[in-house]
């Protein structure tokens, strides 16, 4: 089947925004070994000049998230200005504790207060940062956790925690939002401060208004229904952010709907029905590396595939599927589901495309461009952006 995109899908879709991660764009590689790649930014301003392009050539992804200390610059006015010479603005602000010896035994949680203090000074500056890019969220990820039973009082962790983030809280401005984001494990493999939604959700529900939740596609236990969670936290007014990607094992950070395009279809039908999609309190984001593939291809087929699998979505009949749900018929509810999914959206995308003056086949146009030939003979030398740099 193929489908018709109605002007109301058309609108939906025009409004989807998608922040590219600055880091995707960076070498990063497996425990066992990080790949250079040829043409790799050197610096923050290559990274969103790479990242510009996915724009350019997709109308999808208007903003890029910086992670700090990885994308720290001379002047966040000078690298806002750059972003928005091209076309782009700069987005949510990452920090990161979990690269410097004095976090080995936690951050926010540590026991030590000068550890802790250190912890969320780094996220304080993180603001001063989000101030002068004009970025709204501070997201935070903690690789806080312990190996072994009784290695630690998980109990006091969890205070210690919640009073870390009441101080930063603290600072968070009018128009922006603290977003707290969950892993069940890894790289702490007993337990993790912050291993599920409920605590991620306890966590800033005590904080107020401003904190929501990071839902990462990727940080699931296998088999989890994540579009429950997706349901829950848009129910409770809490969902803030997504980091998209695809996971067959752990935290593969692969390809956003390479594993299982089903399941993003799914998620995104919750995000629809939830009215979280193209509502700004809801931000969509990447969260990937691309070890192997090239990068900005491998950036534009992601948020085309989020593009397509929304299209899906919208297409699904919810009236004739709520009179099939209220009259319990199950395979018939069933059928109108897989109905839209199983439509092929692509022809009528390009078509569209086409039409907003955009390339039909953003993957063959961006190829065409012989940008990726150029930054690999311009960007010899120095040392090439990557995990940690
Ligand atoms: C880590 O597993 C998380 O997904 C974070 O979102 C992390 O901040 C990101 O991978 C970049 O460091
Ligand atoms: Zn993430
Ligand atoms: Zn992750």
């Amino acid at each position: 089947m193929t489908a018709t995109l109605t002007p109301d899908i058309l609108s939906a879709l025009e409004a989807q925004a998608i922040e590219l991660p600055s880091w995707a764009f960076g070498n990063s590689g497996t425990r066992f070994k990080v790949f250079g790649t040829p043409g790799t930014p050197r610096d923050p301003y290559e990274k969103i000049a790479d990242a510009a392009q996915v724009h350019e050539h997709t109308a999808l992804a208007p903003t890029v998230a910086l992670h700090i200390p990885w994308d720290k610059v001379a002047s966040y006015d000078d690298l806002r200005a750059h972003a928005e010479g091209l076309g782009v603005a700069l987005g949510t602000v990452n920090s990161n504790t979990f690269q410097d010896d004095d976090y080995k035994f936690g951050a926010l949680t540590h026991e030590d207060d000068r550890i802790r203090r250190k912890a969320i000074d780094h996220h304080l500056e993180c603001i001063d940062i989000m101030d002068a890019t004009g970025s709204r969220d501070l997201k935070i990820w903690l690789a806080e956790g312990s190996n072994y039973p009784g290695q630690n009082d998980l109990r006091a962790r969890q205070d210690r925690l919640q009073d870390s983030l009441q101080q930063i809280y603290a600072r968070i401005g009018e128009n922006q939002r603290l977003v707290l984001e969950y892993k069940f494990f890894e790289p702490a493999f007993y337990h993790t401060d912050v291993p599920d939604w409920g605590t991620s959700y306890v966590q800033v529900a005590a904080l107020g208004e401003r904190a929501m939740v990071c839902l990462d596609t990727g940080h699931h236990a296998p088999g989890t229904n994540i579009e429950f969670i997706v349901m829950q936290l848009l129910r409770l007014g809490k969902l803030g952010s997504f980091d998209f990607n695809s996971r067959f094992y752990a935290d593969d950070d692969l390809i956003v709907g390479a594993a299982d395009p089903f399941q993003l279809f799914r998620i995104l039908d919750q995000v629809i029905r939830g009215g979280g999609l193209n509502n700004p309190d809801v931000a969509f984001m990447l969260d990937q590396c691309h070890n192997l593939e090239a990068k900005i291809p491998g950036q534009i087929r992601s948020v085309l595939n989020v593009q397509e699998m929304t299209a899906r979505a919208l297409l699904i009949d919810r009236e004739a599927l709520a009179a099939a749900q209220s009259a319990n018929d199950v395979l018939g509810a069933n059928a109108i589901y897989m109905d839209a999914f199983q439509t092929d959206v692509r022809p009528a995308l390009a078509e569209w495309r086409e039409s907003r003056g955009l390339p039909a086949d953003p993957m063959a146009a961006f190829a065409a461009s012989g940008y990726l030939e150029r930054i690999e003979a311009d960007r010899v030398g120095g040392v090439q952006a990557g995990w940690g740099a």
